[in-house]
């Protein structure tokens, strides 16, 4: 692909470089007047004069642009932040490839509108009633394998509403949701242990665990977090809720996490902030929440063994709450699972390096970022060496023994991640860079400006024991002056930035998200994963297994039942059978769909009008959709993808009798 990518390069721009194109800059219309007898209409020459495109332009456009039918070299999977969706792009080619319905209804996929997809998302609604319609998306996780991605599963939290959620990407389709009802939001999720055994939903707000009420004033007493180790069953592709269990955590307000690997296998790292426990109260004569909690020059990192707690679920010292298994704060202490260590200033992100030996924590008001030795922390445990206790009786290790050293990196320092070279990045939010840094010598070597306030940044691989070195994606909040104006809400821009070149880092293409804040984002390459082109007949895709009403064509049928009517339906171009159906006002209707294709891409819509029934059938998928047929009159029923010339004939109708219209109505 590189040698490709040069090649190209060279084909294209070296001539353009022998005509003097390069050095042909001059703006304005006396410039492109003078230059026309030497840019023949049409020619590349005379496109980059009207447009205004410099030498850099043409470079970045060689290395993103990937003509009709081409392929791309990364899958990025980026949270679609308030949507609750995950955004699929294509790197190099910043091409927008699919959102994948995870907490939110999801009209075009059908997703929250079919019996299916609706118990799934039900398994996240709170327990005592109501329903969510968002999410506040953070942070994607690939499932991994001897901590590198294996391409099988991704998995999102939602931190508004602490769910997890796991995509299988076979299909690229949400097959589970969980929640705990433990804890009301989070924040250090998800992160997966280095061989998928957990998938890790880290807390964010302290409230009184498993929802009980407690008045704020006795906030140091009754409210907690606690950190949620789902057991994900590789095997059947999911989580298994009885296998997991979590552990109590001081009422800090927990933030980023990750996961130990290689040398730190085993470990797991939780920052937080507000170690304060401020709690706000600014109405009531009380300093804002903001303020209180900006007190103390440092908060705690949270070093937990997850490898030893295991064991000590297994030994049965846990309570229940809210049905998941919780080892108090008290037993964590006692069995030596849990320690804390300063981290400067706000800390946000904690990122583990490729080789598992080294912590890198930013401190959102420091200019500085920390590289902690996980070998100085293991070691301090080991000699007790503590500088003392939280007010919970956690042990400290003391901060300047613990660290290597720090960088002096620039302002508002969030994110860090790392990629083959030996380079670490780090996201500037307040200065608006990315800046590279040698993780050797701790000596920043290049800053790139972004456009503006980047979060979180993400490399190909960056989270695993062996990343890329080609790829940046900066995730920037802010997008002011990026695009033509579209009124006060302005898109989230995500930027590539080409970091192949050890010697300079080059901004490559500005892509604009108008979904949602994504904040995180994973980048792994294409033929890592391997996805399918169509179901096998009668599957239900949350499920991956066959579903008990298939129905394959010549046995479409109605049969009229103790709870309803059952219609046993098939699509396929261009009909729907059968086209007529005929209930009786205040039926309960149970609808059984499959699409009996085998063509890929042959996607059949269904939708009836007034009863919001809208479906969506990729080849080979069965749906079911139960309605109560509680208005009278006729109601068109058709395929709402257009699937074939016929398609607007791939219609029937719905026949709900009026209540005493006829004695008999045939089925
Ligand atoms: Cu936006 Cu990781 Cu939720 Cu930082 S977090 S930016
Ligand atoms: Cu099937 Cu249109």
């Amino acid at each position: 692909m590189r040698s490709r990518m040069q090649h190209l390069w060279a084909l294209a721009v070296v001539p353009l470089l022998a005509a003097g194109l390069v050095a042909c800059q001059g703006g304005g219309e006396g410039g492109a007047e003078k230059s026309k007898k030497a840019a023949p209409s049409g020619s590349l020459k005379q496109i980059m004069q009207e447009r205004g495109l410099k030498e850099a332009d043409v470079r970045a456009a060689l290395q993103t642009y990937t003509p009709s039918g081409g392929r791309d070299e990364y899958f990025m999977f980026a949270s679609g932040g308030h949507s609750g969706q995950v955004i699929v792009i294509g790197v190099p080619s910043m091409r927008i490839l699919k959102y994948i319905a995870v907490f939110t209804p999801e009209p075009w996929q059908g997703y929250g509108f079919d019996d299916q997809t609706k118990k799934l998302l039900a398994d996240g609604d709170p327990p005592n009633g109501g329903k969510l319609t968002w999410a506040d998306t953070h942070h994607p996780a690939l499932s991994e394998t001897d901590g590198d991605y294996d391409g099988q599963y991704l998995f999102i939290n939602d931190k508004a509403n602490a769910r997890v959620a796991v995509i299988d990407l076979k299909d690229f389709v949400t097959t589970q949701i969980v929640r705990s009802n433990l804890i009301r939001s989070d924040h250090g999720g998800t992160f997966v242990t280095p061989n998928t055994e957990y998938v890790v939903e880290g807390p964010q707000y302290p409230a009184p665990l498993g929802g009980e009420y407690a008045d704020i004033s006795e906030y140091n007493d009754k409210y907690r977090g606690a950190a949620i180790f789902w057991k994900f069953d590789r095997e059947k592709g999911r989580i298994d809720k009885a296998a997991s269990w979590a552990v109590e955590l001081p009422p800090y307000m927990q933030d980023l996490s990750d996961m130990g690997k290689k040398d730190s296998y085993g470990w797991a790292f939780f920052n937080s902030f507000n170690t304060e426990r401020a709690t706000g109260g600014n109405l009531e004569g009380k300093p804002s929440l903001e303020s209180g909690a900006s007190q103390n020059d440092m908060d705690y990192l949270h070093i937990f063994n997850w490898k030893k707690a295991e064991e000590v679920v297994k030994a049965g010292k846990t309570k229940k709450i809210a049905g998941m298994r919780v080892i108090p704060l008290d037993t964590a202490i006692e069995e030596g699972l849990l320690y804390f260590v300063g981290e400067p200033k706000s800390p946000h992100g904690v990122d583990v390096t490729p080789d598992g030996k080294e912590l890198v924590i930013s401190g959102k008001l420091d200019t500085h970022t920390t590289v902690y030795s996980f070998a100085k922390l293991m070691k301090l445990i080991e000699d007790k060496n503590f500088q003392g206790k939280d007010p919970y009786g956690v042990p400290i290790l003391p901060f300047k023994e613990s660290i290597r050293g720090q960088a002096q990196i620039g302002l508002g320092p969030l994110h860090t991640q790392f990629d083959d070279k030996g380079f670490a990045y780090t996201s500037l939010f307040i200065e608006s860079k990315v800046a590279r840094w040698s993780l050797k010598d701790l000596k920043v070597l290049d800053k790139i400006p972004v456009q503006y306030n980047v979060g979180h940044i993400s490399v190909t691989g960056g989270d695993t024991v062996n990343p890329g070195g080609k790829y940046l994606m900066a995730m920037n909040k802010w997008a002011i002056d990026r695009f033509d104006p579209v009124g006060p809400l302005l898109p989230q821009n995500f930027q590539l930035i080409d970091i192949s070149d050890p010697e300079q880092l080059r901004l490559i293409y500005d892509l604009p998200i108008p979904l949602g804040e994504p904040h995180y984002a994973q980048m792994i390459p294409v033929s890592r994963i391997k996805a399918i082109n169509v179901y096998p007949p009668g599957e239900d895709v949350t499920t991956k297994q066959t579903s008990p009403f298939k129905t394959i064509s010549g046995q479409e049928r109605i049969e009229r039942k103790p709870d309803g009517v059952h219609v046993y339906m098939t699509e396929v171009r261009s009909h729907i059978t059968p086209d007529t159906i005929r209930v009786k006002e205040g039926d309960t209707v149970h609808l059984h769909i499959d699409n009996v294709e085998q063509a890929h891409d042959a996607t059949h819509g269904f939708s009836i009008d007034t009863y919001n029934i809208n479906a969506s059938l990729e080849p080979g998928e069965h749906v079911d959709v139960t309605f109560v047929a509680d208005k009278p009159g006729v109601f068109p029923m058709y395929c709402t993808e257009f699937c074939s010339a016929l398609h607007l004939e791939m219609a029937g109708y719905l026949l709900v009798e009026p209540k005493g219209a006829s004695k008999e109505t045939k089925l």
